[in-house]
């Protein structure tokens, strides 16, 4: 892929009528490269050198001395791309959007009549949902690259900490946008966009290659831990109360677990996080973590710390805190009188949760307060839920001088302030792009469920992210090779329960083999009283793997019907999580290397279930016998 031609994007700016809309391109059609373009009044400084088997480009924008740009406000930066690929991978902007392989002119466009709020959580650019698919940071593409059209590519973005990221496929091309939120350039100043890379050949090889070079620009901790858990969530949801704590801690400490994570439901309302409700009142939070610690285990605790309920006291104290809601004509701004909602959430939270305004010192301080409060009652696990809050397109204290990727950052980088270098922070619901070296462990996928397909709860146009375990897998699956090389990837947890669920015997063991392919992060979140035979023997089983299975992965080939994930310890999942009817043999399986027969017998390790042309199938093996099996 190479660069063609780039241009400016103006913003519209609420009550500075001097801030005209439109597009600065480059005077001529002179070709681009390194070197300086200017497009309307801005400077643009082109530096490409080649990084692997690719070009890294770094551009930065200067706004010269004098009155040319003052006033613009800048909404994006496009750069047209020389490619036409066909298929790519739709990879979603958080945890819990769409990460699925798409023909570029696949767009749902039902995605347009989704409420704004529900397109802004899953989008970096809600505008485009249903318009175009897109790759937020990066697009990887199975086709239109190369001299003949015949090759794959990538463009990514090698940081995220500048300006939130869109790449465009359509039949027309590939363009990739830096957006930039409506800030604005004094005279003199410059502004360097996050790099972006650009590379063809083989799509699987290639996105390792992509994300070992997005690491080391961000500095990614992908060296942290990856313990055997237990979560609250999807078995008491927000009705959890301390008696079902205690009863699975005792038979999580029989077991070994090491980490023990409280779910959303002891708060008072979200956003008051110190504040217990009157089920975990009489117990207090402290004495919780002081008894998991005291079974031997790490305490972990949910919060959301964006967001905050209108009943909150958070949201009655500090309404200078909430970030404002923006004008539906999409213009910036900086006033707002109404605060701006980023989720709707009627059974856990009767109602609404507003956005907090993560430019603001006063707040910045506040969360660095509380976690250290949480630290020194004992948790030092935090999964940190609905991130994507401090990045919604909203009006903040700092409106048109920080983009809204800057305005996340900050807030991540005050709660890992606030819990120390040494906790564990575990991003959900999370933009990547920023969260790269400030997690250790990342939600790659929406929520599962007990069931394997999504019930009827759908979201027209987002099928694929109600809760269900075919949402989890197929985006575990397809961003496995994140796992240890940006962070310890969480594929969500397993539920391995034999009551209150609909998941069958053999659908339970394709997710374990999944659990195992993917990085062999295992955490469960069943009535661990209930667990028999079969449910301890699996786990052990996984407990035994998990060396061999916790390593960098890659994926042959990620636009194969069943993808091959193989680790560097030469273990090899192949799963097919929609289990159409049989193809040929080599079916889809392009790049992929001859694959070993996967019988029980003659691999040391072996997880699996289903049957290719049965429905769904899963099967995991490692050439070496995990060490204490
Ligand atoms: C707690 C849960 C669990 C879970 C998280 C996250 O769009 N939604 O309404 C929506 C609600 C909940 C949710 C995701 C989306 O789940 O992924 O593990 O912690 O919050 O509330």
């Amino acid at each position: 892929m190479e660069i063609r031609s780039i241009a400016v994007d103006l913003a519209r700016v609420a009550g500075r009528s001097s801030a005209t809309p439109g597009t600065w391109s480059p005077d001529g059609a002179s070709p681009f490269g390194p070197g300086i373009v200017r497009a309307g009044p801005i400077e643009i400084r082109v530096d490409s050198v080649s990084l692997g088997t690719g070009v890294r480009h770094d551009l930065v924008l200067r706004c010269p001395e004098g009155p040319g740009c003052r006033d613009a406000a800048l909404d994006r930066v496009r750069l047209q791309l020389r490619s036409r690929p066909s298929r790519v991978l739709e990879h979603g902007w958080q945890s819990w959007s769409s990460v699925s392989r798409r023909d570029v002119h696949r767009v749902e466009p039902i995605r347009r009549i989704a409420p704004t709020w529900v397109r802004s959580i899953y989008h970096a650019a809600p505008e485009l949902a249903g318009r175009a698919v897109v790759g937020d940071q990066f697009l990887l593409a199975s086709d239109g690259c190369g001299l003949r059209g015949t090759e794959g590519g990538i463009a990514g973005f090698l940081d995220g900490r500048r300006h939130l990221s869109s790449v465009v496929a359509s039949r027309r091309g590939v363009v990739a946008l830096a957006l930039l939120d409506g800030i604005s350039l004094a005279p003199g100043q410059e502004w360097a966009l996050d790099p972006l890379w650009l590379a063809e050949g083989d799509p699987g090889p290639l996105y390792s290659e992509y994300l070992d070079h997005w690491a080391a620009v961000a500095g990614a901790r992908a060296s942290g831990p990856s313990p055997l858990g237990w979560g609250s969530w999807y078995h008491y949801f927000w009705k959890v109360a301390p008696a079902d704590l205690r009863a699975n801690l005792a038979v999580a400490e029989r077991h070994g677990f090491e980490l023990f994570q409280l779910d959303d439901g002891y708060q008072h309302a979200v956003g008051d996080w110190l504040d217990p409700n009157p089920r975990f009142a009489p117990r207090r939070l402290p004495e919780l973590a002081a008894e998991i610690s005291g079974a031997g285990m790490q305490p972990g605790i949910w919060t959301a710390p964006f967001l905050a309920s209108p009943k909150s006291k958070l949201a009655r104290d500090h309404p200078e805190w909430l970030a404002g809601r923006k004008p539906m004509s999409g213009a910036w701004g900086t006033h707002s009188t109404r605060p701006c909602r980023a989720m709707w959430n009627p059974q856990a939270w009767k109602g609404w949760a507003l956005a907090l305004d993560t430019t603001h010192p006063g707040l910045l301080d506040h969360l660095r307060h509380t976690f250290a409060a949480l630290v020194a009652d004992g948790w030092t696990y935090h999964k940190i839920d609905f991130c994507y809050a401090a990045a919604v397109r909203a009006i903040r204290a700092a409106d048109g001088r920080v983009t809204r990727a800057q305005a996340l950052r900050a807030g991540l980088d005050a709660v890992r302030d606030g819990i120390g270098d040494a906790s564990v922070l575990v991003g959900c619901g999370m933009p990547l792009g920023q969260a790269v070296g400030v997690v250790d462990i990342m939600r790659v996928s929406a929520d599962t469920a007990p069931t394997w397909r999504p019930g009827l709860a759908r979201l027209p146009g987002y099928p694929d992210l109600a809760p269900s375990a075919i949402a989890a897998l197929q985006a575990s699956v397809l961003r496995a090779p994140m796992h240890r090389r940006l962070w310890v990837n969480d594929p969500d947890c397993l539920l391995l329960r034999g009551s209150h669920t609909r998941l069958s015997d053999d659908q339970r063991r394709i997710l374990a083999a999944a659990n195992a392919g993917t990085g062999a992060f295992t955490m469960v979140s069943d009535d661990l009283t209930t667990y028999g035979t079969a449910q301890w023997e699996l786990l052990d089983r996984l407990r035994a793997l998990h060396p061999v299975a916790d390593v960098p992965l890659d994926i042959a080939d990620p636009f194969a019907t069943a993808p091959a994930v193989t680790g560097a310890t030469g273990t090899r999942l192949e799963v097919d999580w929609e289990g159409g009817p049989p193809r040929p043999p080599d079916g889809g399986a392009r790049g992929a290397r001859p694959a070993p027969p996967p019988d029980e017998g003659r691999s040391a390790a072996f997880l699996g279930g289903g049957r290719p042309g049965t429905g769904p199938w899963a099967r995991w093996w490692s050439p070496t016998r995990p060490p204490d099996t």
